[in-house]
């Protein structure tokens, strides 16, 4: 071993007792800023989105192989503005058939990017994407049936921001890399000599696949960024696999502004905020009267491991540390009052749907759900209201404007379901009102005990060539069967 690998071995990381390599490091390196491609200025030309093999150091001083979109780990973050259409040119070379999904895009089935819109490798998808909604932190990753989380947890991801008129005169920070941060949270394995791991057992099944480091925008946590004197905006996305992670600052509260599908009505304080793989959350932290703050994070309720293994037993870690210039920055308030969101009125709903997502399903079921494609490694299949996912069944029907409430029940554990096509307000939230910060537009719900509701209205086409997907957002699950699908006509 060199000097180098030893100092890496005793300083940055630390043995595992049951194998792998959990990485740190006692010094943060810089906040990785994703290369953003702004289009809010005008489309002249295509935009190309090329999905590669390629190969990223996460700061292990070894080179994993990756995926990667149009760089060498995730995408770039594209910028867009309400009334657009997109005109991707998504080009696969990836060795493996793929598909890109554009998680929270209010757009119909024929663009969305799920499971039967593949791109075989060597082949170009062309969809014309309408921006459509209000402004929002939406992302595209892989949905390539069976295999969403191998394909996602190597680098198939990146981030979508809508901007609209009122966002983009808004008196809020939102200089890129400047005063306007996004962060892709993921959790990632990696191997004695720091390469990136992924392997699944029937145990990792059941909870999907956790890894034991924090990476950020790529790179292993912590990570530190220097910022004017003045307020400062996080766009951040859970990009893990299956991870929940309750984010909080080191000093006061975390100040939400917006949820998954657009600004909350008013900012909202929370001591925590629980965020599901899938979610995302804008936030905004006040650097008037500190000098440094820090984004944390730690593991919410039971799983464990995690924390423990990567940060020598403590229970919250950095992500991200703030220090403060003497530039002046943003000099506004927070604002009071973001957008205009009228409560939910579940009158409104013609149509009751109920969901079981089921973990475990017999075994003749489980033999027929390898048949249909779903992923289980060695476990059993999973299910939604007994069946698992098969690409060939439609499981609902839905009516073109309805309103409708969906309520989602679990047989065991806590599932973040996910709906294309739309944004919904949530009703409850595991039997009770949920979160003030998950009051206002969001497209993934927590459910654990009891059942979670949400107000619900498709107001594009989806046929049965191109159906929609429901699906837990632990991807694992998703691949072994815990996925319908349903037109809106
Ligand atoms: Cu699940």
């Amino acid at each position: 071993m060199d000097r180098r690998a030893f100092l890496r071995t005793t300083c940055a990381g630390m043995l595992l007792a049951g194998g792998g390599m959990a990485w740190a490091q006692s010094t943060p390196r810089p906040l990785p800023i994703i290369p953003v491609t702004d289009l809010t200025g005008g489309i002249e030309d295509r935009v190309s989105l090329a999905l590669n093999l390629s190969s990223h150091d996460f700061g292990t001083g070894v080179a994993s192989q990756t995926f990667g979109i149009n760089h060498d780990y995730l995408g770039p973050v594209l910028r867009a503005k309400q009334g657009q259409t997109l005109p991707f040119d998504v080009t696969n070379n990836i060795g493996d058939t793929s598909t890109i999904h554009w998680h929270g895009l209010h757009i119909p089935g024929e663009v969305d990017g799920g499971p039967h819109q593949e791109v075989k490798n060597g082949s170009v998808w062309s969809p014309d994407v309408p921006i459509v909604q209000h402004a929002s932190m939406n992302w595209f990753h892989s949905h390539m049936h069976g295999k969403t989380a191998q394909q996602t947890y190597k680098g198939l991801a990146g981030v979508l921001l809508v901007e609209d008129d009122a966002s983009l005169s808004s008196d809020l920070p939102k200089t890129y890399g400047v005063d306007d941060f996004t962060l892709i949270l993921q959790d990632k394995m990696f191997d004695g000599s720091g390469k990136m791991e992924y392997e699944l057992s029937a145990a990792v099944f059941e909870d999907g696949f956790e890894g034991n480091t924090l990476v950020v925008n790529g790179a292993i946590a912590p990570v530190a960024q220097t910022v004017p004197t003045g307020l400062i905006r996080l766009r951040i996305l859970n990009a893990c696999n299956a991870r929940f992670l309750s984010l909080s600052m080191e000093t006061g509260p975390v100040t939400v502004i917006a949820s998954d599908g657009g600004f909350l009505s008013a900012s909202v304080e929370a001591e925590s905020i629980l965020m599901s793989p899938g979610e995302r959350y804008e936030i905004l932290v006040d650097m008037n009267s500190v000098e440094t703050n820090a984004l944390n994070v730690s593991l919410d309720g039971e799983g464990g491991g995690f924390l423990a293994n990567l940060f020598g037993g403590n229970k919250t870690t950095t992500a991200l540390s703030l220090n403060r210039s003497a530039a002046k920055g943003f000099d506004g308030a927070i604002p009071t009052q973001l957008a205009n969101l009228e409560p939910p009125q579940p009158a409104d709903a013609a149509v009751t749907r109920s969901f079981q997502l089921e973990m475990d399903v017999g075994a003749d079921l489980a033999a027929l759900a390898l048949a249909w494609d779903n992923y289980c490694g060695d476990a059993g299949a999973m299910a939604i209201n007994g069946q698992p996912m098969k690409m060939d069944g439609i499981d609902d029907e839905v009516r073109k404007g309805d309103t409708e409430i969906w309520r989602i029940s679990v047989d065991d554990q806590l599932h973040p379901f996910h709906i294309h096509g739309c944004s919904f307000r949530i009703l409850s939230q595991n039997g009770g009102p949920p979160p003030a910060y998950a009051a206002g537009w969001k497209d993934m719900v927590h459910v654990e005990e009891g059942w979670s509701e949400v107000l619900v209205r498709f107001d594009y086409e989806a046929t049965k060539d191109a159906p929609y997907m429901y699906h837990c957002h632990i991807l694992e699950h998703e691949d072994c069967g815990m996925m319908g699908q349903f037109t809106v006509t």
